[in-house]
């Protein structure tokens, strides 16, 4: 059926045309409609999170109107769209960067003001949309930011979990995880209840002959779920292009339950089937840089890469274009291997279901799909079963049998003599049971493969990708070096910074164009300019403190050095190395006289990060830094000199109030380990020097801010091979400074030795696989650094300047632009004011 309306009623549309507010007084009028419409309730009992629903509501009404202009301007400019597939977006709040890149906030404070609310209570009502673990799924979400921003055409897709991540407590110094049921009221999503798919798993395959009379594959039987649509409006800063984020949820199809097995009594396992439909997106797996091969987790991937290939066919078929052009419609971006399998999906769409030859198909798969990889660390490397396959998806381990074929057989040619190549390079990895490499199958079905930081992407064409280089060649392999949006970054995190900034640089324009910044070098001689620029630092500092209390109850000084390590832990992040020497600065502080004391500078040590619930060794060292601050903290010889905090749950909206609050951060990998790192990105950005080894996007930061504005320390990556070599097969020695720390946790001084014998050992005697002994020494040393640099407050000030200044590189548009050039081949589509 036309759904559209025949042009002899259009102009009673046009007439009634929804207009958005864009003053105060639209602003409360739309504000007040919904608290009393909406929400049923009046000012008599309209609290904080009913002001903060109605003015989300009121903003989102504005940028559906926007996002309706944008969807219709590209369908009719019938452009090519670039499809970010991620299994993670870690938004965090929506409300604060919809106001911003509106360009509306003021007004709404304004209006707030005049209806009784302070903006800043009202914005702290949102919960985080917390669909992700850390780095990959906040990567994300600046992508997506910014391809709006840039008026590119770009949708995301992933998975409406009902659960994001863990919410984490700290109770006796151990981290319990808490669920995270987010959806009780979430006014940035629309449900599409008209936008749905059905989902094939498990049955059979059966050949026949069709019609025309050639072979087919038919995927028969099994069982069906469901996927509905939930979308996002994902709002440009200062343009009206609104893009989609589609997040998918499950559901049993037929609707709420089976009629047929409740009709025939059989109720319970109606409700069964629905619950277990529902199942499938109810929770984000809690790991980052970790694979485990949980079949729910497949089942996950499959169910969301189907639904969003089925919608992004569809779309694309409204074009009646041939399908020789799919690749210069679209383009589809994979967020790691997770959504690999999307590649074998149009495989079987085009060849089963379409009808094309293999080859043809095949080209047209390649071509559209690019493969951006994440983490060259071996246990976080997707392989799946390749029984679990059959079972669940076993027309597409066919395909997938078939592609490694032809694959296999275009290396044999090439490498004639080679037979431990083929094994090498199998996606089926010939193992006990055997299993499907998913990211030699991305590889092997995408035209580009990307690493996020130059050395990364180095590091996978000389080790785990190696073979791949000789196939293929060198230029099916690039680097984009990940990047951050400066408007949530800067512009929303650290408001008066970013208000300083633009004063001296011509205004707001360079929250578009970073490289802008630059223009703050010729300030940084200036000493009123130097002494707001540290008076905002210290505002931050105490908004930070004034956090510290209210969450810990611990009061620490906003004029100590501020010293932060926020990011999931993990052993090869190194906050063991941290906190070790952490007890080393506060056996130097026990073992000096008073007067000495007197000389030290004061310091605020601050932690932050979950553990993966199953991460044994993880959630030790989250106890050992509570431990160590429960006696640090309440030693009166130590006084100010030494705080040690975990903040707990760390997540986006507290990285806000973090990152614009440190003096120096912490970035302390083992050479070689870390992919890129974006907090790097997020804590220079906002005045923050750092401490670091020389791995991932680290290394690209040294070069823009130059070498004497960061404290670099550690063994290089080229050297971390033969080290670990040297530990395992020699005497491994541990420095003398590490072993006094483990002495003193040995004595008991922070509870029970056994909690941490793990740690230690891991060290001492199982080959200290991350280096910390080998690093110890050089890290302590440049702590000592950064405290004497940090006495000299001018120059410390005029080295953030100037490190800000040269941040241009690391905003995320200049990625999206890179991306979209270099392997999206798209164009920006501007829909006009
Ligand atoms: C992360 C990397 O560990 C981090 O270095 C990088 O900045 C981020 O991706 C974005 O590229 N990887 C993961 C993961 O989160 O699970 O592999």
């Amino acid at each position: 059926v036309e759904a559209s309306i025949p042009e002899p009623q259009r102009e009673a549309w046009k007439r009634n045309q929804v207009q958005s507010f864009g003053d105060k007084d639209g602003f409360e009028r739309e504000m007040v409609r919904h608290v009393e419409t909406t929400l049923a309730r009046s000012m008599f009992n309209c609290d904080e999170s009913a002001a903060y629903s109605a003015t989300s509501l009121a903003f989102r009404d504005r940028l559906i109107t926007d996002w309706n202009k944008t969807q219709q301007r590209q369908t009719f400019n019938d452009t090519k769209r670039v499809y970010y597939l991620s299994l993670e977006f870690l938004m965090g709040r929506a409300l604060d960067n919809a106001m911003l890149n509106v360009g509306l906030k003021d007004t709404a404070k304004a209006g707030l003001a005049d209806l009784g609310f302070r903006i800043e209570d009202i914005i702290s009502q949102e919960h985080d949309a917390a669909l992700g673990n850390g780095g990959l799924g906040r990567l994300a979400a600046c992508f997506l930011d910014s391809l709006a921003s840039l008026n590119y055409p770009a949708w995301g897709y992933g998975l409406r979990y009902r659960y994001g991540i863990f919410k984490q407590e700290i109770i006796d110094g151990y981290q319990v995880e808490v669920p995270d049921y987010w959806l009780d009221f979430n006014p940035w999503e629309f449900p599409r209840h008209d936008v749905t798919v059905d989902i094939q798993f498990f049955g059979h395959v059966n050949k026949v002959t069709n019609d025309a009379g050639k072979s087919v594959c038919i995927w028969e039987g099994g069982e069906i779920v469901q996927a509905v649509a939930y979308d996002v409006p994902i709002p440009g800063y200062d343009t009206p292009t609104t893009n989609n984020l589609r997040l998918w949820s499950s559901k049993a199809s037929g609707g709420e339950f089976d009629f047929q097995k409740f009709n025939s009594g059989d109720y319970e396992s109606s409700v069964a089937d629905q619950q277990r439909a529902e199942t499938i997106s109810a929770v984000l797996y809690p790991n980052d840089n970790l694979e485990r091969g949980k079949e729910l987790r497949l089942k996950q991937q499959y169910f969301w890469v189907a639904a969003s290939l089925y919608d992004i066919v569809r779309r694309f078929k409204k074009s009646k274009r041939p399908w020789t052009e799919f690749p210069d419609q679209v383009a589809i971006q994979l967020n790691d291997t997770h959504p690999t399998l999307a590649i074998v999906e149009l495989q079987r769409i085009l060849i089963d279901i379409e009808g094309l030859e293999w080859d043809l198909a095949w080209d047209i798969v390649r071509e559209t799909f690019g493969y951006t990889n994440h983490t060259v660390l071996p246990e976080a490397l997707e392989k799946w079963p390749v029984s679990l396959v059959q079972h669940l998806l076993p027309r597409h381990l066919q395909i997938i049998y078939d592609i490694n074929l032809y694959f296999l057989q275009q290396v044999e040619k090439a490498f004639p003599d080679d037979g431990d190549m083929l094994r090498r390079v199998s996606i089926i990895e010939e193992s006990q049971p055997k299993m499907v490499r998913m990211a030699f199958l991305a590889i092997v079905g995408s035209h580009k493969v990307n690493g996020v930081a130059e050395l990364h992407s180095d590091l996978i064409k000389t080790t785990i990708f190696k073979d791949f280089v000789q196939i293929y060649g060198p230029d099916k392999f690039t680097n984009v070096t990940n990047g951050i949006t400066p408007r949530r970054w800067l512009h929303q995190a650290n408001p008066r910074l970013s208000e300083l900034i633009a004063s001296k640089v011509g205004g707001n324009d360079f929250l578009k164009d970073l490289t802008l910044l630059n223009r703050l070098e010729k300030h940084v001689k200036d000493a009123k300019f130097r002494r707001e620029w540290a008076e905002i630092k210290y505002a931050n500092k105490v908004r930070l403190a004034k956090h510290i209390k209210t969450t810990t109850g611990i009061t620490v000084n906003p004029a100590a050095l501020f010293d932060v390590q926020v990011k999931r832990i993990h052993e090869y992040k190194r906050q063991q190395l941290n906190i070790f020497g952490v007890i080393h600065r506060y056996l130097s502080i026990k073992a000096m006289s008073p007067p000495e004391r007197k000389k030290q500078l004061p310091r605020v040590v601050v932690f932050g990060g979950k553990a993966a619930p199953g991460y044994w060794m993880a959630k030790q060292i989250i106890h050992l830094i509570n431990a160590v601050g429960a006696v640090v903290n309440e030693d009166e010889d130590v006084g100010d000199l030494l705080k040690v905090i975990f903040l707990e749950d760390y997540n986006v909206s507290k990285a806000e109030i973090i990152c614009p609050a440190s003096d120096i951060s912490q970035h302390i990998s083992t050479a070689g380990t870390e992919a890129s790192g974006t907090s790097n990105m997020k804590f220079v950005l906002n005045g923050g020097l750092i401490i670091g080894t020389c791995d991932g996007a680290n290394i690209e930061i040294t070069r823009e801010i130059g070498e004497s504005n960061i404290f670099l320390f550690g063994n290089l990556a080229e050297d971390v091979e033969d080290l670990r070599h040297a530990h395992t097969h020699g005497s491994h020695s541990i420095d003398a400074k590490l072993d006094k720390v483990f002495a003193e946790i040995e004595k008991g001084t922070f509870g029970s030795v056994d909690d941490f014998r793990g740690m230690i050992a891991a060290v001492r005697q199982h080959g200290d696989y991350y280096l910390v002994s080998d690093d110890f020494n050089s890290y302590i040393e440049t702590h000592d650094l950064v405290d004497a640099a940090y006495r000299n407050q001018d120059e410390w000030v005029s080295k953030c300047i100037l490190s800000v200044a040269r941040m241009g590189f690391f905003t995320s548009d200049r990625c999206i632009n890179e991306y979209a050039e270099s392997i999206w081949n798209i164009e920006p589509l501007y829909t006009g004011k």
